[in-house]
């Protein structure tokens, strides 16, 4: 069984954003972002990738300043509305004690967020680019709590270094983040997730290609999966970022930067 994520009123949902060091312009607009959230939407869920890199919490407690800016803008938007974690693969290493530090909550990996009009299964979505099966190999290893804490037990100037390191290896190999660099998910496994739990919403991010798919399967079941952009606005242009927001009315509207707003209604579980 997911735990479910059951919320009220107008939800707004962003992945990729890719906080760091090197992402001053990114971090602005997307503080701007939190603002509007703010005042507009009663929750607000991040769908992994919130961090271009998590090395463990305690690199909180002596923040460098793009980190320390994070924290703030976190914290103040939390005050006002509800603020949601999950995990990317990037930042796996989340934990609930940091979400709880800048006010927000660590969703599980996997999720359903059931609002008043809306339901559907929320996921960073790299486990499902099964086509690329060294990332898997990769993620497999990563996710390994034993291999967790014996990253997490060493020196935190090293477990900089050696994220650095990867980083700069995948970047080497993949130029920067664009779509076409990042494997897309695989349909097939898609759907096998949503049949498992018997949903037929999908939601997840990770890929960069922004969009509003429909999948059938061979017994010509339809499913649909929503695709969230991320956010580049300092080596990228044109800039990106958006966002999809579930509207209280049972309506929705993804909204991609430079780009009309797609809004959209899908039918309900199970009326398809
Ligand atoms: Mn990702």
């Amino acid at each position: 069984m997911l735990s479910k994520l059951q919320l009220h009123g107008e939800v707004w949902l962003a992945a990729d954003i890719h906080l760091g060091p090197n992402s001053p312009k990114t971090a602005q607009a997307f503080y701007q972002f939190l603002k509007q959230a703010q005042k507009e939407a009663k929750a607000l869920i991040l769908c992994g990738d919130i961090f271009h890199a998590w090395v463990g919490a305690d690199l909180a407690m002596d923040p460098p300043p793009w980190l320390a800016h994070a924290i703030y803008h976190f914290r103040d938007a939390a005050q006002d509305i509800p603020i949601f974690f999950m995990r990317g693969n990037r930042d796996f290493l989340l934990n609930p004690r940091m979400a709880h530090y800048v006010g927000a909550q660590m969703l599980d990996d996997q999720v359903i967020l059931q609002t008043d009009h809306h339901r559907m299964l929320l996921t960073h979505g790299d486990e499902l680019c099964t086509d690329d099966v060294s990332y898997q190999n990769f993620r497999r290893r990563v996710r390994n709590k034993r291999v967790q804490q014996l990253f997490l037990a060493l020196p935190l100037s090293w477990r900089l270094a050696i994220a650095g390191g990867l980083r700069k290896r995948s970047k080497n190999k993949q130029q920067v983040m664009s779509a076409e660099h990042i494997t897309d998910v695989n349909e097939i496994a898609c759907m096998d997730l949503l049949r498992a739990y018997d949903e037929n919403i999908l939601l997840h991010g990770h890929t960069h290609r922004p969009a509003l798919h429909r999948m059938q399967d061979d017994e010509g079941r339809i499913y649909s999966r929503i695709v969230l952009p991320d956010w580049e606005f300092d080596h990228s242009n044109p800039t990106r970022s958006g966002w999809l927001a579930l509207h209280a009315d049972g309506q929705m509207t993804l909204h991609r930067q430079h780009q009309a707003p797609l809004k959209f209604k899908l039918k309900k579980q199970h009326d398809v």
